[in-house]
């Protein structure tokens, strides 16, 4: 866990170094933590960004996965999104189907990260995951506040009684 609100490997490496850890992956950020990856790599670490943000630079030592990097053509899907596509990926190497169990934090990631509603992709995940939500936190969330969310679970209803509720504790540094 970071000590403030940010992203990135700044205030980790020493610590990844120091318990000999082969693989690191950097899930919504790490696209732009090039000297990072650089040290990292040279103590023969190998490091999976999986990442939604803007980025000048390329990454030359990390695997960067990032929709803003590439073709994607969804630009508003968040760091939930892009790890998720790559969950299904893992799945399909592996003939294996965990990925569609997640789909609610999925939808959760992407309303609570404001991406837009008008991509399709984005948007369609964000009902489908609502329509079936099973991690057990989300649930006891949405039971605590079913007054205000009218018993419904869909995008505005997580936006405003859900969603600022986690960001608040993930942002709130010390
Ligand atoms: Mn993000």
């Amino acid at each position: 866990m970071h000590q403030g609100k940010q992203h990135g490997l700044a205030d980790h490496v020493d610590e990844i170094i120091k318990n000999n850890y082969k693989l690191i992956i950097v899930p919504d950020a790490g696209s732009n933590d090039i000297i990072e990856c650089a040290k990292l790599r040279s103590y023969g670490k190998a490091v999976i960004v999986l990442d939604h943000h803007l980025c000048d630079e390329e990454n030359p030592d990390a695997i960067v996965i990032n929709n803003q990097l590439c073709e994607y053509s969804n630009k508003a899907f968040s760091g939930a999104g892009v790890v998720w596509q790559f969950c299904r990926y893992i799945d399909k190497l592996l003939k294996t189907s965990y990925a569609e169990d997640y789909l609610d934090l999925v939808a959760l990631g992407n309303c609570a990260d404001m991406m837009s509603m008008t991509s399709i992709e984005t948007k369609h995940i964000v009902n489908k995951g609502f329509h079936n939500v099973k991690n057990p936190f989300f649930v006891f969330l949405s039971e605590k506040n079913n007054y205000s969310m009218k018993n419904k679970i869909n995008h505005t209803s997580v936006a405003f009684y859900i969603a600022p509720y986690l960001n608040a504790i993930c942002r709130s540094g010390t």
